[in-house]
């Protein structure tokens, strides 16, 4: 048991060995006969598996042949390859290149541009120039040429070797992507010079545009002139190492192949990535690979795979569940540079919030909150709103912006729910924060008459102007002024005040103070004697001239001569002023009175006047009657007078003037009233009134 068991140790460190000498390269011929290596083009044939005819020996051939994959130069674009060439010449022309290029495995062209001139994209070769189309080293030269065009004058060396003598020439060409020295050897033997034949620097990064997956291959062309050009082998290594042609090499994987199990979608945000690695026959090939996806967009379950020994492996990817996007999903072999991709494709929309701004983040109350979602994706299925940002009250509204007036102070969230198609789980956008804040006080503005200083007082806030209106407060124009008070000279009657006071962007106005006339307006009352009559109610109505109802404002009385100045601290722009005189308690008469009658009735001298004063009975005749009704009175034998004969009449002074200059009855042209109104009153007027009561001299 024990002597079985050496046994096996041994066996396994042999091919162990013999693995572990072999270096996996990318392009490895022989065999150029197999059947996933390479793509042969145009003229070129395999002659067998380690002999690729580029071109026969024939006039106006071209051929290529290029690695089917694209292999991956991560390490800086480096690379180095190694392999044997044979140019037979007709009549010696063109020459062949070793060529990467990044358009296709089918690329190639005729003439002395060697089959590469003109290859679209970006390129290099190294061409092996056996006509003389006028160039540095005429029929036997090597040069580098760039992105399909052929060298100028730079670039070019003349070879060390007969290049087309028909015999193997053994080639090196090595690019160090860290120092960019591109270095190109040939010999008529398979030792590799110690010289370079031609050294270049250049980046192959810049020049590649950052994308370091190329084809490598060969071309060939012939023209007028012949030869034939022919490969028999070839080594390509995915850095710069120099290959030796003794060295022990073996095919690396050629092809890498995945396939995503599922698309990504917001009901599975994973996807079974299966890969494939195989070898030039297209059989099973175990490696290891370093997985990648693009930036950003999940995670792989690993990031690096080992297939099995039938080449196949998995590796999960699961997006990430905010950006369901298609993901390409890379495996690399990175000593090979073989790679292959696949793309996860998506299925459907995760819905995604986005965010809610508010046009004003402050705002006062009764204000308009103006809101606009952005940046989502999916369908707005409603709003919400929150005083906590924790209990959320939905706002139905479908579209991407919301606007709602706010009446109470306070700190207000909004933000939208987002559902999208195919998908039952909802998003919310970020939130927008508005602050509604409390105005300030206004305060009131005190009241002046023309010239004076008004004053602001109970407000809170900032005064940031005052506003004067001529309009009764319709229209209001600014005034330079963050005082609480304001001086002003020759102001109209009617003029407002008002202070205007901020608080952030809330803004309030003070109730207005008043530039006003106070209204004044005399009235006297007289008796038929012309004195004046204490102690008469005069009623002081008055209203807003906007307004048709009058209020009363105050009772004034008559002073021991009948007058009374009518007062109101009310501006006569806005105001309407009357005045009325009714209801007047008159006291009997006394004995005087009748004694005066008496005298009159007598000596039949009457006046105007007597008959408003003396015909008690209303009859328009001054008698004894009379004289006995207003003894009756004195006496207390009536409470009244009959019924149609008034106590007292109020005259106006053109009427009373009339009836003063008459000793006729006027009592049917001046009837006089018991009830006098005044509008329209005038300010700074007066009014003389006269008063005659029944039964009285004077
Ligand atoms: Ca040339
Ligand atoms: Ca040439
Ligand atoms: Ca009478």
């Amino acid at each position: 048991m024990k002597k079985y068991f050496k046994f096996v140790v041994i066996i396994l460190l042999f091919f162990s060995g013999n693995l572990f000498a072999q270096t996996p390269i990318p392009i490895y011929s022989p065999n150029f006969s197999s059947s996933g290596g390479w793509q042969i083009n145009g003229n070129a044939t395999v002659i067998s598996s380690s002999y690729l005819r580029l071109t026969p020996n024939a006039g106006g051939q071209a051929g290529s042949a290029f690695w089917k994959q694209k292999v991956s130069l991560p390490d800086n674009f480096s690379f180095a390859t190694y392999f044997v060439s044979r140019m037979t010449p007709g009549s010696r022309a063109d020459g062949m290149t070793f060529c990467i290029q990044q358009a296709s495995n089918s690329a190639g062209s005729v003439g002395g541009g060697l089959g590469y001139q003109g290859i679209p994209g970006k390129s290099i070769a190294i061409e092996y120039d056996i006509y003389d189309n006028g160039e540095v080293g005429t029929n036997n030269h090597i040069a580098l040429d760039i992105n399909g065009a052929l060298h100028g004058t730079t670039n070019v060396v003349s070879s060390p070797v007969n290049l087309a003598d028909g015999t193997n020439k053994y080639n090196w060409i090595e690019y160090n992507g860290v120092t960019n020295v591109l270095q190109v050897r040939i010999s008529n033997t398979n030792v590799r010079p110690t010289a370079a034949t031609l050294s270049i620097t250049i980046n192959l990064a810049t020049n590649f545009i950052g994308v370091s997956d190329v084809y490598f291959g060969f071309t060939a062309a012939t023209g007028g002139a012949t030869a034939e050009h022919s490969v028999y082998g070839a080594l390509v290594a995915p850095n710069s190492t120099p290959l030796s042609s003794t060295g022990s090499y073996s095919q690396g994987v050629a092809s890498i192949t995945l396939a995503s199990s599922n698309a990504i979608s917001c009901t599975a945000l994973t996807s079974t990535i299966t890969v494939t690695t195989k070898d030039v026959n297209g059989i099973g090939m175990p490696t290891n690979l370093l997985m990648s996806s693009d930036v950003g967009g999940g995670t792989l379950s690993t990031y690096t795979l080992t297939t099995n020994s039938s080449g196949i492996g998995t590796v999960v990817f699961t997006s990430n569940s905010g950006t369901l996007a298609s993901n390409t999903i890379r495996a690399e072999e990175p000593n090979v540079g073989a790679y292959g991709t696949v793309i996860v494709t998506k299925s459907g929309t995760i819905p995604i919030g986005g965010s809610v701004t508010a046009t004003n983040t402050t705002i006062c109350p009764g204000g308009n909150v103006q809101l606009t979602l952005s940046g989502q994706t999916g369908n707005i299925n409603k709003w919400q709103r929150s005083s906590d940002n924790i209990n959320w009250t939905n706002i139905t509204n479908t579209t991407t912006s919301l606007s709602e007036t706010i009446t109470t102070a306070g700190t207000y969230y909004y933000r939208a729910e987002i559902l999208a198609t195919g998908c039952t789980t909802v998003a919310y956008s970020l939130l927008a924060t508005v602050s509604v804040i409390l105005p300030p006080t206004g305060g009131s503005v005190s009241s002046a008459g023309t010239s004076g200083t008004v004053t602001l007082t109970g407000y809170t806030g900032t005064i940031t102007k005052w506003q004067k209106s001529t309009d009764d407060g319709t229209t209001w124009t600014d005034i330079v002024n963050t005082s609480s008070t304001y001086s002003y000279t020759n102001q109209t009657d009617g003029t407002q005040f008002r202070a205007v006071v901020t608080n952030g962007s809330c803004t309030s106005n003070s109730q207005p103070g008043l530039v006003s006339i106070t209204f004044t307006y005399t009235i006297y009352i007289y008796n038929s004697e012309n004195v004046g009559i204490s102690g008469m109610p005069v009623k002081l109505y008055l209203k807003l001239k906007t307004s048709s109802v009058y209020i009363l404002y105050n009772t004034f009385n008559t002073d021991l001569n009948g007058k009374v100045i009518l007062t109101a601290p009310y501006s006569i722009s806005l105001y309407d002023f009357t005045l009325v005189v009714e209801n007047l308690i008159i006291p009997s008469p006394v004995s005087e009175d009748v004694v005066s009658l008496v005298t009159k009735v007598l000596s039949q001298s009457f006046n105007s006047k007597d008959y408003y004063r003396f015909d008690t009975n209303n009859n328009n005749n001054l008698s004894i009657t009379d004289v006995f009704l207003i003894f009756y009175k004195i006496s207390g034998g009536i409470s009244d007078w009959p019924i149609s004969t008034p106590g007292y009449r109020i005259f106006t002074e053109t009427e009373w003037s009339n009836i003063n200059l008459s000793n006729t009855n006027l009592k049917a042209i001046y009837s006089g009233s018991q009830s006098i109104t005044i509008g329209s009153l005038v300010n700074d007027s007066t009014t003389r009134l006269y008063l005659v009561r029944t039964g009285y001299r004077f």
